[in-house]
């Protein structure tokens, strides 16, 4: 039996006659009469996920003294691991510091000796729980005094103040997602890397939900971005917490539907402690903690679980390749006990666009010319597949190849802004750019890559094989890429690269 279980925030209306909410609140004030450089400080928690606060405007009561010590600050500071295989297990280890502070606190208050940080579960079923829990939308408690939930730089999906997760561009579809390593939008937790607090490619859960949750609920004003729209400035927002815990319950519900962690020494061991940065967070008694993924891989090892485990979405009926060959015309029965065919696949580039676009208030446009051979080879795979006569071990059954669509090398500093992405007028996608900012500039020894994005395409290529379009005669795919909201002219935007591949046996 766990000791501690970690609550939906939504509990009695979401408002303070919950108690994790009411405790949480009078714990957040205790932190932050702490001053900057006391480790079990809010201001020096928030700088232990991003210490460079220089991208939004700030509340009046952020301190910009005194700093730490260089040791303390070099060992704490500016640690969050994103866009890489690192992003869940850091995490985790934040928070379960974090909720540590928060109940030694909340003990001496005389206060529940189990309480547990909540979760805001966004996707709750009840047609309410998308909305911003109310205990963090009043400006005061009920004695007059502020409320510490309460900040005024959220700004909302619209702009406007208003505080929900569009449920319409952000989905829990990444818990399908079938193994741990590599990018967005197949894989669930991040690729192989060091260190890396910015790092190129993030995994499907830190792209969406967790990417895209960020922006909404940060949103932006004219000249200036909420705290949550960028990761510097994100863990200043009391709900940052709440949102990562809901991140956090997702993957041990991903853990509990029977989905396995990496077994690679790299990701169980951390980064590489002789070449780089290690895993370091401050105990209450102010002593450090330093902790590898392998310690924080199980929610069991660190005596807590949730109200909630279920995955979310139902397992699907059919896997995507399963449900691909039923498309092309096999017997439903036949298909639907294969497997996802991912063996000995091979990944190639099948054409770019010209050079850099820029990406303003009216969005962007791009042809992207495919060359004839790669076209060729995606023709073939269909031919392939479709003559093939699948038998019950599955022999000599392929499946046309898979497209993918890149983004690379996106630079800028329009960190809250989302984008929907169309190809031949078909929607594959949202752009969320959180982490743009900081991806863009030379951080230490990483270089300044930008963000990468990936979408999965390979619907589109299916459909227009199957309304008889000869897909090696497709020459070039037409990509739309149009903001969801207004665009100002500080905000800057690129893309180096426009490109697709393809994905098969050969
Ligand atoms: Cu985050």
């Amino acid at each position: 039996m766990n000791n501690f279980t970690r609550r939906n925030a939504w509990n009695n209306k979401g408002t303070f006659d919950n108690p994790d909410l009411k405790w949480y609140a009078e714990a957040v004030r205790e932190m932050q009469t702490r001053s900057l450089d006391d480790p079990t400080s809010w201001w020096f928690f928030a700088a232990i996920h991003g210490s460079d606060w220089s991208g939004a405007k700030l509340p009046e009561n952020v301190p910009s003294s005194p700093v730490p010590k260089k040791d303390v600050k070099d060992r704490y500071w500016g640690q969050c691991q994103h866009s890489t295989w690192f992003f869940p297990p850091w995490h985790r280890g934040y928070l379960y510091a974090f909720e540590n502070v928060l109940r030694g606190i909340i003990q001496e208050k005389g206060g529940p000796k189990d309480w547990a940080l909540p979760y805001w579960n966004y996707f709750g079923a009840g047609g309410q729980q998308h909305i911003l829990p109310p205990a963090f939308n009043q400006k005061t408690m009920s004695d007059g005094s502020p409320n510490p939930l309460y900040i005024e730089e959220r700004y909302g999906p619209k702009g406007d103040g208003v505080v929900y997760i569009d449920l319409s561009q952000v989905s829990q579809k990444c818990q399908q997602a079938p193994s741990y390593i590599g990018g967005q939008p197949q894989f669930y937790g991040g690729g192989v890397t060091g260190f890396v607090h910015y790092g190129k490619t993030a995994g499907a859960l830190e792209y969406n939900p967790h990417n895209g949750v960020h922006n909404q609920i940060g949103g932006k004003t004219r000249g200036s971005i909420g705290l949550m729209s960028d990761p510097e400035t994100a863990g200043l927002d009391p709900i940052f917490y709440l949102h990562h815990c809901n991140i956090d319950r997702m993957w041990a519900a991903w853990n509990a539907s029977g989905k396995t962690n990496p077994k690679e020494k790299e990701w169980k061991d951390g980064p590489d402690a002789t070449k780089d940065r290690t895993f370091y967070m401050p105990k209450p008694d102010q002593s450090p903690w330093e902790f590898t993924p392998e310690m924080v891989n199980d929610i069991n090892k660190l005596n807590y679980t949730y109200e909630d485990l279920s995955l979310g979405v139902s397992e699907p009926h059919m896997t995507k390749s399963a449900f691909r060959l039923v498309n092309f015309g096999f017997e439903q029965d036949t298909a639907k006990n294969i497997d996802d065919m991912e063996q000995d696949s091979n990944t190639e580039l099948i054409g770019a666009n010209r050079g850099a676009i820029a990406l303003d208030a009216t969005g962007a446009r791009t042809t992207v010319k495919l060359d004839t051979a790669g076209l060729n080879t995606v023709a073939k795979s269909f031919k392939n597949a479709i003559s093939a006569k699948p038998s019950r071990n599955k022999k000599g059954l392929t499946l046309p190849d898979e497209v993918f669509l890149e983004l690379e090398g996106i630079k800028g500093n329009a960190d809250s802004n989302i984008y929907s992405v169309t190809v031949n007028q078909h929607f594959v996608g949202h752009v969320f750019l959180f982490g743009l900012r900081k991806a863009s500039q030379k951080d230490g020894h990483h270089a300044a890559s930008g963000l990468n994005i990936v979408f999965d395409i390979t619907k589109v290529i299916d459909e227009l094989h199957l309304s008889d379009q000869d897909v090696s005669e497709l020459n070039s795919l037409d990509v739309v890429i149009q903001p969801t909201g207004p665009v100002y002219e500080d905000e800057k935007c690129t893309i180096e690269r426009v490109s697709i591949y393809r994905k098969g046996q050969i």
